[in-house]
Parts: C-alpha cells; sequence; structure tokens
C-alpha cells in the first residue's frame, strides 16, 4: 500500500466513530447460495464495525443525532431510538438529552438487543435509558420530543411505512422532532448508477473486497428497500410533520430533520 493510499484511507476512515466487537467478514467468503439478509448473532457481533465501513457518513449521522437532541428534545419527555442495533444513536441521544428525559431504544433483533444493553450498560450518563426487544410497528409512542429512525425505516416492509410514520407523528410533542437516515434510490437512472458506484467503490476503499460487496448486496437486495427523497418528504408531511430540511446527504445516503 502507498502512502497516498493510506492518506485517503485515514481521510475516509469513520474510526471516530464508537467500536465495538469484531471486525466485520460475514460476506468475506464464497457462498454457493446467499439467502436473505438477517440482524442475526452474526451480524450483530460485527455490526458497529459494519454499518462504519458500509454506510458513507455514518458518524456525522451520529453527530447530527447529538447536536439535533441538544435543540429539540424537551425536559420531562421522551426520547426514542427506533431499530437501535447496538445503541450508536441511543447513546449519542443519551448523552446530549436535559435532564429528565427517558431514553428509550428498541429494536426486534433479540441479538442486537442483548449486545445493546450491555453497551448500554458501561455509559454512565444521568439520563435513563431503556432498550426493549419489540417491533417498531407494534411500540407504544408517547410524549416524545426527540425521535431517530437511524437507517431502519428502510427495514420496515413499504406498505407499513405511512402507518409507522403517522404512529409517530401522533406520540410527539409540538416543536419536537424527527431525524430520519436512509439510503435513497434516485429517479434518474443516470444518478441511480453513479452514486450507487460509488458507494460501491467506498465499500472497497473501506477495505471490503469485489466479493464481499457483492454478495452483501445479494443478500440485501429485497430486505432494505430504498425510496426516493421526494417520497420521503412527501410521507413525513402527510404523517404531520409540519417541516422537513435536509441534514446531510453523502452519496446515496441522507438524514431528514422532521419537526413537528
Ligand atoms: C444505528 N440505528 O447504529 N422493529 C424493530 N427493529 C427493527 C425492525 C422492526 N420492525 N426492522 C429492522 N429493525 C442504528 C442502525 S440498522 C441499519 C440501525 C442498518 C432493526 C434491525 O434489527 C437493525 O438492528 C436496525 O433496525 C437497522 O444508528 O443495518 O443499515
Amino acid at each position: 500500500m502507498s502512502n497516498d493510499d493510506l492518506l485517503i484511507r485515514g481521510a475516509m476512515s469513520t474510526n471516530d466513530t464508537p467500536r465495538h466487537g469484531a471486525r466485520d467478514a460475514v460476506y468475506a467468503e464464497a457462498r454457493e447460495q446467499i439467502a436473505a439478509f438477517r440482524f442475526d448473532a452474526a451480524v450483530a457481533e460485527v455490526f458497529a464495525d459494519m454499518i462504519a465501513r458500509s454506510v458513507p457518513g455514518y458518524a456525522l449521522t451520529l453527530q447530527l443525532i447529538a447536536v439535533a437532541t441538544r435543540r429539540f428534545a424537551q425536559p420531562g419527555s421522551r426520547c426514542y431510538d427506533l431499530g437501535c442495533s447496538l445503541g450508536a444513536s441511543t447513546l449519542a441521544i443519551r448523552q446530549n438529552a436535559p435532564a429528565g428525559c427517558r431514553v428509550i431504544g428498541i429494536d426486534n433483533s433479540a441479538d442486537m438487543v442483548e449486545r445493546c444493553r450491555a453497551i448500554v450498560a458501561t455509559d454512565t450518563s444521568p439520563v435513563p435509558v431503556e432498550i426493549r426487544c419489540e417491533d417498531v410497528c407494534e411500540t407504544a409512542l408517547g410524549d416524545a420530543s426527540l425521535v431517530t429512525l437511524n437507517f431502519t425505516l428502510q427495514f420496515i416492509p413499504p406498505a407499513g411505512r405511512d402507518a409507522l410514520l403517522a404512529r409517530i407523528a401522533a406520540g410527539m410533542r409540538p416543536g419536537g422532532c424527527l431525524v430520519l437516515s436512509e439510503k435513497l434510490a434516485f429517479d434518474d437512472p443516470a444518478e441511480q448508477e453513479l452514486l450507487q458506484a460509488l458507494h460501491h467503490d467506498f465499500k472497497q476503499l473501506q477495505g471490503y473486497s469485489a466479493l464481499e460487496v457483492a454478495q452483501k448486496r445479494a443478500a440485501i437486495e429485497n430486505v432494505l428497500i430504498p425510496e426516493t427523497l421526494a417520497t420521503h418528504r412527501r410521507r413525513l408531511l402527510a404523517a404531520g410533520f409540519r417541516r422537513v430540511t435536509l441534514g446531510l446527504q453523502c452519496l446515496n445516503f441522507a438524514s431528514l430533520l422532521a419537526e413537528r
């Protein structure tokens, strides 16, 4: 590897993200058949590394959540992290929420929840936090000032997305905010192709092989269903959010701030 390679790797690395667990090699070996992607024990073990090396700008989404928490979380209210995985966003909220808030992280993968609880237990911030193993489409939501869906909505079947967003809006206080981060699709085929190719290049720059990228892509194809920015904006406004602002976009990944 040349010095230039090292410099590029350093600049592109997301090693300011808190890391727990092993390096992701889930798709490193050639497989005869690729089963649909699942958030199982093997994925939970390497998830911090997987998401940091797979989602361009992931570390910045955590900082966006931190500043949104400082601005929007209201004393005495609840903050929900929906699809909390290992709790990276949960902790970004907890460490920046005002006194009197309660933070609730929710994930329906028992393997994620078990690890998340252990990681969260090592954090000493005073704001109370609870990690629940539940489906975000069924969980009770209320009196919320800050809600995050950090790359979770894309895994909810599209037919259930309107109802979930409407329930979140109904469970929020006026003046609160939802941070929605998603992989995006694009109507323009050339834009879609370019950003998808750059995303795959980004993953290889992060150390994934072409085989790993191809096998993961096959596994996730019908599991992660991206939508366009316009679709997200329309759905958020229809759900009852009064203003939708693009907070961050890095290649085909974006974070929206939806104010209640
Ligand atoms: C982060 N937000 O690090 N109910 C509950 N959880 C679900 C559901 C559901 N119906 N569907 C999927 N999940 C995190 C990263 S990862 C994003 C979120 C990714 C959970 C699933 O188990 C997984 O832990 C999480 O949503 C999505 O900021 O892998 O690209």
